[in-house]
C-alpha cells in the first residue's frame, strides 16, 4: 500500500479590501504542486470584494466586522476563535487593515506574514506612497514580513524594489508597488510551505541561517 502523501500546509488569508494579494495567492495556490492550500478566507469588512473572490474559489470564509467590538481585544479573542476553527499552519495578512493586539500575535508567533508596500524599516503604518514622494525616494517598494508586536517591525523576509518615476503620484506608484505585491508574497508563503523559511529569535531563519538582508526579487 502506497503511504498516504505528507498534508499540505494548511494557509489562512486575511484581508480588509479589494484582495488582489489573496487572488496571487488563489491563482498560485492551484499550480500543480504548489506546497500548501488555503482553507480559509477571513475579513474584517462585511463587504469587501475579497469575501467575492474567495466565495468565487469555493473557499470557506468568515467575517468579524470590528466596528461591532468596543474593544481590540473583544475583536481579536472572536477573530481569533473564528481562525482556530480552520487549524491553519500559517495565516496570511493580505490588505488587511486592523492592528493586532499583543495576544493575538504571540498565539501566532511564527505563523503570520504580512505584505507592506515600502521598503521597510523605511514607513511603517499608513499612507505610504505619499510619504515615499514627499521624502523624494528614488525606489520604493514591498516588503513581506513576519507579524510581531511591534507594527510592521517583525523581521523582512522579502523585498521588491519600484523605482519612482518623477511623474508618479500616490496612485500609480501604489499601482507598481501591488504588481510587485502579487510576484513576491505567493513567492514567500511557497517558501514558507516548504519549510524554508522561519522566525527565528529576532530574525528570520532561511534554509536554516540568518538571514542577513532581506531575500531580494529582481528588479525586472
Ligand atoms: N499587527 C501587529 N501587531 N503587527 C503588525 O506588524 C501588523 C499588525 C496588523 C496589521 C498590516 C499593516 C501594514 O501592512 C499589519 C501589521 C493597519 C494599520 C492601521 O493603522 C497599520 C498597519 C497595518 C495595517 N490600521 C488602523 C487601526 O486602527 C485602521 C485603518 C483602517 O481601517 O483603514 O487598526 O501596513
Ligand atoms: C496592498 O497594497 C497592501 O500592501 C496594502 O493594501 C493593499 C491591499 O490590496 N496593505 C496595507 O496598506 C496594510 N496597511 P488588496 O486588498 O488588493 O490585496
Amino acid at each position: 500500500m502506497k503511504a498516504d502523501p505528507a498534508p499540505q500546509p494548511r494557509i489562512l488569508v486575511l484581508a480588509s479590501g479589494s484582495g488582489t494579494n489573496l487572488q496571487a495567492l488563489i491563482d498560485a495556490s492551484r499550480e500543480r504542486g504548489f506546497p500548501g492550500q488555503i482553507v480559509a478566507v477571513g475579513c474584517n469588512r462585511p463587504g469587501a470584494f475579497a469575501l467575492e473572490r474567495a466565495a468565487q474559489a469555493n473557499l470557506q470564509t468568515f467575517v468579524v466586522d470590528h466596528t461591532r467590538y468596543d474593544s481590540r481585544e473583544d475583536f481579536d479573542a472572536t477573530l481569533m476563535a473564528e481562525i482556530l476553527r480552520h487549524h491553519p499552519d500559517l495565516i496570511v495578512l493580505a490588505g488587511f487593515m486592523r492592528i493586532l493586539t499583543t495576544d493575538f500575535v504571540r498565539a501566532f508567533r511564527g505563523k503570520l506574514l504580512n505584505v507592506h508596500p515600502s521598503l521597510l524599516p523605511r514607513y511603517t503604518g499608513l499612507n505610504t506612497h505619499q510619504r515615499a514622494l514627499d521624502a523624494g525616494d528614488k525606489t520604493h517598494g514591498v516588503s513581506v514580513h513576519f507579524v510581531t508586536e511591534e507594527l510592521d517591525g517583525g523581521p523582512v523576509i522579502a523585498q521588491a524594489e519600484v523605482s519612482v518615476a518623477s511623474n508618479d503620484d500616490a496612485e500609480s506608484l501604489a499601482e507598481k508597488v501591488q504588481a510587485k505585491e502579487h510576484v513576491l508574497y505567493p513567492i514567500v508563503v511557497r517558501w514558507f510551505c516548504e519549510g524554508r523559511i522561519q522566525l527565528g529569535a529576532d530574525c528570520v531563519l532561511f534554509d536554516g541561517d540568518p538571514l542577513t538582508t532581506p531575500m531580494r526579487l529582481p528588479d525586472n
